[in-house]
Formats: C-alpha cells, structure tokens, sequence
C-alpha cells in the first residue's frame, strides 16, 4: 500500500466504547450488545480511513481494535493465561468476553493483571505473567473474525497483533517461575503459535499481517540486547519461512532500532516500520532493499500538523535505501484524540495548527499521493501545511517577550534553595511537627455531588458564586473530618479540581483544553489532555484562595497543592517547536510564583507533586541524563524560591526507584512520599541503599483497591519502614490521592493509620 497507519484510536469519537464496556461490566448491557456496539465502531472505523484517503482493499486499513488493551489481547491470543485464572478458560484455552475483562481488572482474591505504562507514552498496558509452566497455544480466533467481518463488508485489511518478541519483553516471570528466569526462554514454544495464528489468517484471504516489535526500540528492558537481538532473529527467521503465510510487517513504534535493524532486514520479513519522527533516517543496511520501507514520518504522539514539506523529502529520500517505500504515522494513532472537528472551542488560528487522528490520516493519505504522482500533485497541500507552520512561528502567545526575559536571566542561585539543615532547624520551629507526622497526599474523594455541581456549573445553571460555595463547604467537611481523625498536616481535598494537570492548565496562559480530545489511557480509562501551544505564564494566582481559606479553619498546618512542571508536560500535548526543558522551566516559573502567592497567605507547606517523573524518561540511555539534568532542574527551579520555613513537599506514583533515586535526591524536597504498601515497603530498602537522607513518607495503604488495611497491618509496615530507614526521617501517608476512593473505605483506613502510628510512636523512642 501506498500510504498507511499503524493504529486508529478504539474508543470512539464519543467514547462509544468506553460507555459500553463500563455498562456491560455494571451488567445493564449484554455480552451480545457490548459485541454489536464493537462491531458497528469498527465498521465505522474502516469507513471513515476509506474516506480519509486510506486503501479500501490493498492492506492499508490495519484492524487495531482492542475491547482493553493490546497486550491482553495477545496473552488471549496465544492462551498464556495465569495460573490463578484457568479457571475462566474453556477446555480449548479459550477466554470469554467476562474472563477477559476479570484478566483486566481481577475478581475476588485474584489480583489483575499488573498494569504499566506502555514506552514513553500515557497509555498503560497490562503485563503477562510468563513461566515454564506457561502453555501456550492459538486460543483465540478474534483476528480472524474480524478481518472476515472486514472483508465481508468489502475491506480488505490488516490484522495487527503484538510481535512474539515484544510480547516476551513486555512480560514479567510469573509467581511459579524459579528466580533467575527470564519470559524470553520461552521464544520458542510461542513462536509457533503466531506461526499458526499467521496460517489462519492467511487461509482466511489476509495478504499482510503486523506484527509490533516496539520493544526493540527501548533500552530500559532489563534484558541484554544480545539476548533480544537473538530473539529477533530467530524468531523472523521461524516465522519468515512459513509456508502459506501472509506478507509480514514488522513495527517499530517510539524510537530506531539501532542494532535491531540489520537484524531483522536479514530476515525474510516483508516490511519494516520506522519511527521517522523519534529515530533518524538510517544507512543503507543489508537486506533492506529488498524489503518495503514503512516510513513513520507522520508523529503519531503529537496533535501538531507538523512540517508536512519536511516529512516528504523524508520520504522521498528513503528511495536510496529501498525501491519500496510506503508513507505512515511514527505511531499508532491511539495517543491523539478522534477528530479537530470536533473542536467548536478552540480558535480557528490555534486548529489550523492542528492534526488529530483523522487529519494524520489525511496527511498519509496526501504524502503517499505525493509519492506515487510526484510532489506537483500535493503542492497545495504542502504550501498549506507550510503556511500554518509560518504562522504558528510568529503568532501572538507563541513567544512572549516578558516570559523569555525572566527564563534568560535565570542563574544557578535560582535553582538552589541552600543548606538542608537550616531547613530542617526553620521548619521545626514554625511547624512543631509530631515525631512520625502524618498526613494525605491531597485529593480526598471526589463524590457524585461534587461532580454535578461542576457540571451545572460549566453548563450555567450554578452560579460561580453558588459553586464557591459548596466547594467550600466540601472543603470544611473534610478539615473537620481530618481533625477528628487526627492528622497532623491537612489538605483541602481539591474538590475544586477536575484534573491535577487540566486543572492549572485552564488557568494558566499559553494552554487550551479541548472538549472531546478524549485518549485512552488504559482500559475504559481516558483522559483529555491540554494543549500546551505558546509561553506559559500565569495571569493571576490560581490556588491561594483555596488554601488560604482551608489554612483559617484549622490550626493545623494546611498543604498547598500543586502539580509540578514535569507532569503538567508529561500529561499535556507539549508544543515541538522549542525543547521541552525551556517550556518547562516557563511552567516552573509559573509555579514558583505561586508558591510565593501561597507563603504570603500564610501557607507554611507546599507539595509539588510530581508522579509522572519517571514517565518521561526517554528510552535510550543516551537521552536520559539531559532528561534528568532539566526535569530535576524545573522541580528545583519551581521550589527554589519558598523561604527556609516554608516545607516543600513532592509526591511520587511508583515504586520502580532504581534508575531515578538519585533524581528524587536532587528534587531535594524536604519530604517525598512514595507509592510502598503493594510490595510490602521494599523500595525503603532501595531508599536506604541511596543514602536519602530527607523527609520520606513511603505509602502504608494501597489506595488502589477498595479494601480497608488493619491496623495491625499499618503497624508492621510502619516498623519495617522504620528499621530500613530511620525513624526521624520518616512521615506516614497513604499510597496517593484520594480521589477515586469512597468515604466509607476511606476514614476506616485513615483512622488505622492513625491508630498504627500512635502504637509505633509509643513503642520507638522519640529521636533527638
Ligand atoms: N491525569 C492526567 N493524566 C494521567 C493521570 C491523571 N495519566 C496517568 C494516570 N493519571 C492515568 N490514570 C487515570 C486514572 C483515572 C482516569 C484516567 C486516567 C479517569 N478518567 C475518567 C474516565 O475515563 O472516566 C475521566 C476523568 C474526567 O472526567 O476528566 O478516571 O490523573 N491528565
Ligand atoms: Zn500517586
């Protein structure tokens, strides 16, 4: 095919997909209507990528639905169930609509699959458990059927499934396996089944099938790469030597693949996708001249129209590489929103900039035109897409002068707030902090009536006034509900936020937030996320009130929220046109001007969380001490202003520290709480290793689930927290936020953590 993507968004333009599956698992919608609203939002799909320009019968329309996740339905593909599931599957390994979703998100006293973020991007998958014991076998005909329902419809397409060796990358060994195993022993015994898989498709008339291979891309697999290049080649080489087989794709979405490469050219697979828009051009590699080029030069990750005229020089410059090129996006479209059009807010200057799913797929569909009739065909469109770029470039907000005066003159004094003990002598004097203090993350939980009100109130019928209200008697209920339970540090439950990024995005300048740009972020998950198109600044303070009115309630001392620069970028469209240390220094600016607003009213803590952190960092090793040196650098530069007094407080949402510990050092918060109670407080062991010496509040309650920890639970948490670390150092806090939580679960499990750390104040002596 001439023109190509490697994915479509699955949730539906008005998340179609995720009002079913959320209906079919309160059990208002049946199996069989959960299955028609899928069958009609992917014959929907393939009619829209024909109209956008893609071929109807030539391959170039790939089947990307998922009911979950990919990577879940690749584990029910090749049957590699987990133990404590078998029981959902049939005889023939087989899994239903019902056993797939409990996969997903558990039953009773099995836990879900674990869920990770999926490379360097905000989508999470769900990680199989792979051991010796793992019987794999082709357990499901689900890409069958739906490339025979396409082609009944009259569209032949492109099934697409996660490659074998992905698969196995992306796996972690399951409880049975012994320690030492790695999932990519078990190559090959999988292989085979995708070997299967492939004849089934091809006996049912597929001519090309996609195998992602995105793991090839990322070094952060703690697998030797000889291990994975090896896995690589054999299995292409198994599988390229099928007999009866369709012609086989292999992607390689998010970055290049290096070494990986010559690799996979030597195999006998038809066609290799490269991430012309994360990774470069590379040189003429053995093999590849007799493969297709699926060049990824539309950014699949990114809402921007981009330089249309640069992507197809690229394009047309791979001809020296191969005879055989065909034009696609970097990515699968599943990280952008459906349609701009579907944008009636945004202004006409700020959409001509932009391209979401549907017009990437139109820019496709024009590059390949362009390839296949020569460049005089799409000169029009090529002179378009470079005019909105000019204009983009000089458009008022784009670069404000007063922002770029402030982020020039920034020194290193800037980025420092000076001698940690002082700190540490100013704040016991104002703060008169308990020994093993506690306190919340921030968000308390956000009810049903806290939600209408917003909504009444964005449609009108709340006055502003009314909202401020009742947000404001949210907020003295639940300060009267900590002081009764006890906790030492409040917050105000940010009942006025919908979401901790979108929220400071709608109030400061140089974002906009869409109405229906809604993205998977994992399941039936999505969120919106802003766009971040010109200078930040902020035009007025956007928390103080807030706090400051929660700080008069109480004597306690009250925290400051905010979200910290990182995640604010992480979890945004961030703009390409300036490297993403500068705009988040600008944020970081922003910010530490709201620090200041918040220690003139009177607010002695503030927390910058920062949970995305760890998300961001690149993929390749090369990448990731620049990464480190600006994000550190824009927490500090945000922080760096607050008095000695004032108590700077982070949060973080993982408890992988290994590759980042010495970038949470150089936070230097004054305390950072951690995601702890799932593996049982190991990470305080990997803290103490580091020598972190500040404030730690390493997580005793999983927020994630439901379920209420005891006390006595709490308390041995407590103790093995404080034998690895000691104990003055030490806060007690759960997990994370609130805000997905019910009241019931919630003060039940606040008042054992209070109850836990009486019981280990009394026992451990206080110290000096
Ligand atoms: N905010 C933003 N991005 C994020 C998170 C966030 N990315 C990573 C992580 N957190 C993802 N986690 C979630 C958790 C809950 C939801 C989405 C992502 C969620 N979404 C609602 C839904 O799909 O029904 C919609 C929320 C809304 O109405 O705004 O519950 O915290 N930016
Ligand atoms: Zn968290």
């Amino acid at each position: 095919p001439a023109g190509t993507i490697l994915g479509y968004p699955r949730i539906g333009p008005r998340r179609e997909l995720k009002k079913a599956v959320e209906a079919f698992w309160a059990g208002s919608v049946t199996a069989d209507e959960l299955e028609a609203t899928a069958v009609a939002l992917r014959r929907s799909t393939r009619e829209r990528l024909v109209r956008l320009g893609l071929g109807r019968d030539d391959s170039s329309i790939p089947e990307s639905f998922s009911y979950y996740d990919q990577v879940l339905d690749a584990l029910c593909t090749v049957g590699a169930v987990p133990a404590r599931f078998a029981n959902l599957q049939g005889g023939d390994g087989r899994i239903d609509l019902a056993g797939y979703f409990t996969l997903a998100r558990g039953a009773g006293d099995h836990p879900p699959l674990e869920m990770t973020k999926w490379f360097d991007s905000n989508y999470h998958y769900l990680v199989p458990e792979i051991g010796p014991e793992t019987a794999f076998s082709l357990a499901s005909d689900r890409l069958v059927r739906e490339f025979a329902e396409a082609k009944a419809a009259g569209f032949l397409t492109r099934p697409v499934i996660v490659g074998p060796v992905t698969f196995l990358l992306l796996s972690k060994p399951s409880d049975e396996a012994p320690t030492g195993f790695s999932p990519l022993e078990r190559l090959e015994d999988l292989v085979p089944v995708y070997a299967a898989l492939l004849q089934r498709l091809r006996a049912a008339g597929a001519e090309w099938v996609q195998l992602d291979e995105p793991a090839l891309v990322s070094e952060s697999i703690d697998i030797p790469r000889a291990d994975a290049l090896a896995a690589v080649h054999s299995a292409y080489t198994t599988l390229g030597a099928l007999a009866d087989r369709p012609a086989i794709f292999v992607a390689a979405p998010y970055g290049s693949l290096d070494d990986a490469l010559p690799v996979l050219a030597a195999t006998a697979v038809e066609a290799i996708g490269l991430d012309l828009v994360r990774g470069t051009v590379p040189t003429v590699t053995a093999g590849l001249e007799t493969t297709t080029l699926v060049a990824g030069v539309i950014d699949g990750h990114n809402i921007w129209r981009g330089d249309l005229e640069r992507a197809f020089e690229t394009v047309a410059g791979l001809a020296c590489l191969s005879p055989r090129v065909t034009v696609s996006t970097s990515t699968s479209l599943l990280h952008l929103p459906h349609d701009v059009n579907d944008e009636s807010a945004l202004s006409a200057e700020l959409t001509s900039w932009l391209a979401f799913a549907d017009q990437k797929v139109t820019q496709v569909a024009t590059l390949a035109r362009g390839l296949s009739e020569g460049r005089v065909a799409i000169a029009v469109e090529l002179a378009a897409a470079s005019a909105a770029l000019d204009a983009r470039r000089v458009a008022p907000g784009v670069h404000d002068g007063a922002v770029r005066v402030r982020t020039d003159a920034l020194t290193a004094t800037d980025f420092s707030r000076g001698d940690y003990a002082a700190r540490v002598a100013a704040q016991k004097a104002t703060l008169g902090l308990p020994f093993l203090p506690t306190t919340t993350i921030g968000s308390f939980p956000q009810t049903g009536d806290i939600r209408r009100a917003r909504a009444h109130f964005l449609t009108g019928s709340l006055s502003a006034g009314d909202y401020r209200d009742l947000m404001r008697a949210e907020i003295a209920r639940v300060v009267t509900l900590q002081e009764e339970i006890g906790l030492d540090v409040l917050v105000h439950g940010e009942p006025e936020r919908n979401d901790m990024v979108q929220y400071f995005a709608e109030n400061l300048d140089g974002f906009a937030v869409t109405e229906n740009g809604w993205v998977q972020s994992y399941g039936s998950r999505c969120v919106r996320p802003s766009i971040l198109w010109g200078d930040v600044s902020r035009p007025q303070p956007i928390t103080v009130e807030w706090s400051a009115y929660t700080q008069g309630l109480t004597l306690k001392p009250v925290k400051g929220m905010l979200t910290g620069p990182v995640t604010i970028l992480a979890w945004s469209f961030v703009r390409d046109d300036q490297p993403l240390g500068e705009t988040a220094r600008q944020v970081a600016l922003a910010l530490r001007d709201e620090i200041a607003d918040l220690e003139r009213a009177g607010i002695r803590i503030v927390q910058v969380d920062e949970p995305a952190l760890r998300e961001l960092l690149p993929l390749k090793k090369k990448d990731q001490a620049d990464y480190l040196d600006w994000s550190v650098g824009s927490f500090r530069l945000a922080t760096a202003g607050a008095a000695e007094a004032t108590q700077i407080h982070t949060h973080l949402c993982y408890s992988e520290f290994g590759v980042v510990i010495d970038a949470i050092r150089n936070l230097d918060a004054d305390v950072t709480s951690i995601e702890a109670a799932r593996s049982r407080m190991e990470v305080v062991g990997d803290i103490q290793t580091s020598g972190f010496d500040h404030g730690i509040g390493p997580g005793v309650w999983d927020i994630h689930s439901p379920r209420v920890p005891s006390v006595a639970e709490l308390t041995d948490l407590l103790e093995r927290a404080a034998r690895a670390i000691p104990s003055g150092q030490i806060w007690v806090n759960p997990d994370c936020g609130l805000k997905t939580r019910g009241y019931a679960e919630t003060v039940e499990s606040l008042q054992n953590m209070l109850a836990a750390t009486h019981a280990v104040r009394t026992r451990l002596s206080v110290p000096a």
